[in-house]
């Protein structure tokens, strides 16, 4: 699998490697040992560096103009290969074309152009919570996360009704297609061709209800602000990053709870730890995990010089687990200090969905909390196998009322 693979100039080598189904379902084995090998290290199996500590990790997201997104933030260097997509126009860009795109696409995505939402995610996970109780046993990432996100993301978005597993195969195609091209890839690449058209076809303006975030992009457009050419691709990323990565995180939030229950306790106590409680959870079990940066030039790091045109890989579930930067961070904690953590990324390319994610978490938990509900494991956890994201294929629960 290595690229063009450059000889480490003072990087300690590990020949582990983190794409094996083995070391994605227990990554934090891993994590531990490549911080412990040093600041950067040589990946020998995929010819790339990679960063596993907080500090090298801040610094690079800092510098984006040396460590740049513009060759794809995944494993495939797009100034090598070409991409299996038309690349994102934010998330694989760089200033100054980023700059504005994000502007626009940031006002949308703000809190104060989503408080409107709030009610109406209220209603169906006050819905969702009744049927939960009524069901008692559930499988809760189909039951709980899905249902819920799949309802109000897409409603926000524009999306009609109808066949939206689509949704949630893209997102699995789009994440894991950061990794390298492996069986993983493969396997979720299955579907792609009736799948990436389905998605293109949603991102039509004539196909987006009026009003909502997607139309809202298409105003833009008529203001003159973006191009008719990026609507519909920066529509796209809405459907592409919106999707899975908050479904697992509120599967992560479940399961962290379930699985520390003075934590959910303090939060039904008081429902206004909610906010923090999620925070912790983004550090503790980060949905995105790893992703890449490219060199464009000669640079030094921790000592090792990097050649230009060379895949960093970063993590940030590493990063929010380095013990250099966080006491007992093995440990989910509500009550810690949790800001600085890189769950959502920071700086310029920062997560720009970040508040509608939360608010979707926000308004769960809160009502979860509110009534009282509790929620416990009635069988064993079962994890993703995925080159990107850290989440649950299989929570099965008992909800209850508290
Ligand atoms: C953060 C993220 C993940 C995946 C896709 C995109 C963004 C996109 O902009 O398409």
């Amino acid at each position: 699998m290595p690229q063009d693979a450059a000889p480490p100039r003072g990087a300690p080598a590990s020949d582990i490697d983190p794409f094996t189904p083995k070391n994605i379902l227990d990554p934090y084995t891993w994590h531990h040992e490549l911080r412990e090998l040093g600041p950067m290290v040589w990946l020998s199996r995929y010819g790339c560096y990679f960063a596993p500590r907080y500090a090298e990790a801040y610094n690079i997201i800092a510098d984006y103009q040396t460590f740049c997104s513009s060759a794809g933030v995944g494993f495939t260097n797009f100034n090598k290969e070409t991409p299996w997509r038309q690349p994102s126009m934010l998330l694989e860009a760089d200033p100054p074309e980023h700059t504005r795109r994000r502007a626009i696409v940031g006002r949308i995505l703000s809190a104060p152009n989503l408080r409107a939402f709030r009610a109406g995610f209220e209603v169906e996970a006050n819905a969702l919570i009744d049927r939960l109780l009524e069901a008692g046993e559930v499988e809760a990432m189909h039951d709980v996360a899905q249902a819920f996100v799949l309802k109000v993301f897409p409603d926000a978005v524009g999306i009609a009704d109808g066949d939206r597993m689509n949704l949630i195969k893209y997102g699995t195609m789009v994440f894991n297609a950061f990794g390298p091209k492996n069986a993983i890839f493969d396997d979720c690449m299955k579907d792609a061709a009736e799948v990436a058209p389905w998605i293109m076809e949603r991102c039509l303006h004539k196909n987006l209800k009026p009003g909502k975030l997607g139309d809202q992009v298409y105003q833009a457009v008529a203001g003159g602000q973006i191009t008719e050419e990026e609507a519909p691709i920066l529509v796209r990323s809405f459907l592409s990053a919106g999707v899975d990565t908050t479904i697992y995180a509120v599967g992560n939030a479940l399961w962290s709870f379930a699985t520390n229950r003075a934590e959910w306790a303090k939060v039904k106590a008081n429902p206004a730890l909610v906010k923090q409680a999620f925070e912790e959870v983004l550090r503790y079990e980060s949905p995105f995990q790893t992703f890449f940066r490219t060199t464009t030039r000669d640079v030094e790091l921790a000592g090792v010089t990097i050649p230009g045109n060379e895949k960093v890989m970063l993590n940030m579930g590493s990063a929010n687990r380095d013990p250099r930067k966080w006491e007992r961070a093995d440990v989910f904690d509500i009550s810690r200090d949790v800001r600085g953590h890189v769950g959502l990324g920071y700086g310029i390319h920062a997560c720009i969905g970040q508040m509608i994610s939360r608010l979707e978490n926000d308004v769960l938990f809160t009502e979860l909390a509110r009534r009282k509900v509790d929620f416990e494991m009635t069988g064993p956890v079962q994890h993703i196998v995925h080159n990107t994201l850290r989440g649950i294929s299989r929570l099965p629960m008992r909800f209850k009322q508290g």
